[in-house]
C-alpha cells in the first residue's frame, strides 16, 4: 500500500508573506543572522515585498512580537532570530528558555509556523561561527525551514492563518 505522504518543498507558496522578528541585543551577531535569512528568502524566489522585518529589544520579547504577527493572519510563517550568549550569571538561561518556550507556544496557539533561529551560545566566538562563519548561518537555515513549513502547510488539510 502506498500511503499518501506530505512533504514540504523548499518553494514558497505563491504570494506567501513571511515575517522576521530579530533581536537588537547582540546586534553584531543578529544582523548577520538577518542578512542570512533575507539572502535565503531571496535565493528561494521570495519577493522582497513579501518579507517584513520587525526588531525586538531582546530575545525575551520575541515571543510577544511573534504572537502579534502570527495572530494577524498576514504571514505564512514567522522567523525568530536572536543571540543569547552566556554571561557571568545565569541570566541568559532564563532568556533562552523563555524565548524557546514562548516561540513554541505562539506557534501552537496560533497555528502559524514560528521558526526558532535564536542562537544559545557559551561564547561570542560560538555565536559568530553560527552567524555566517564556519558553522553556516542559522538565520539562513531558519528562513529555509520557514519556507518548508509554509509549503507543507499549504498542502496539509485544515488550512490555518496566512496559508
Ligand atoms: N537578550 C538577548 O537577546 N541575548 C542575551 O544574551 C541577553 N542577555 O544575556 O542579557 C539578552 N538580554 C535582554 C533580554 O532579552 C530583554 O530584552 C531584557 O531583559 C528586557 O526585558
Amino acid at each position: 500500500m502506498a500511503a499518501k505522504a506530505y512533504e514540504g518543498k523548499l518553494v514558497a507558496p505563491a504570494e506567501a508573506r513571511f515575517a522576521v522578528v530579530v533581536s537588537r541585543f547582540n546586534e553584531f551577531v543578529t544582523s548577520r543572522l538577518l542578512g542570512g535569512a533575507l539572502d535565503a528568502f531571496s535565493r528561494h524566489g521570495v519577493a522582497e515585498d513579501n518579507v517584513e522585518v520587525v526588531w525586538s529589544p531582546g530575545s525575551f520579547e520575541i515571543p510577544l512580537i511573534a504572537q502579534r504577527l502570527a495572530g494577524s493572519g498576514r504571514y505564512a510563517a514567522v522567523v525568530c532570530l536572536g543571540a543569547v550568549i552566556r554571561g557571568g550569571t545565569d541570566h541568559h538561561q532564563y532568556i533562552a528558555s523563555e524565548a524557546a518556550k514562548g516561540i513554541a507556544q505562539v506557534a501552537l496557539k496560533t497555528g502559524v509556523p514560528c521558526v526558532f533561529g535564536v542562537l544559545t551560545c557559551d561564547s561570542i566566538e560560538q555565536a559568530i561561527e553560527r552567524a555566517g562563519a564556519k558553522s553556516g548561518n542559522k538565520g539562513a537555515d531558519a528562513a529555509v525551514a520557514a519556507i518548508e513549513m509554509a509549503n507543507l502547510f499549504s498542502q496539509l488539510p485544515g488550512a490555518g492563518a496566512g496559508s
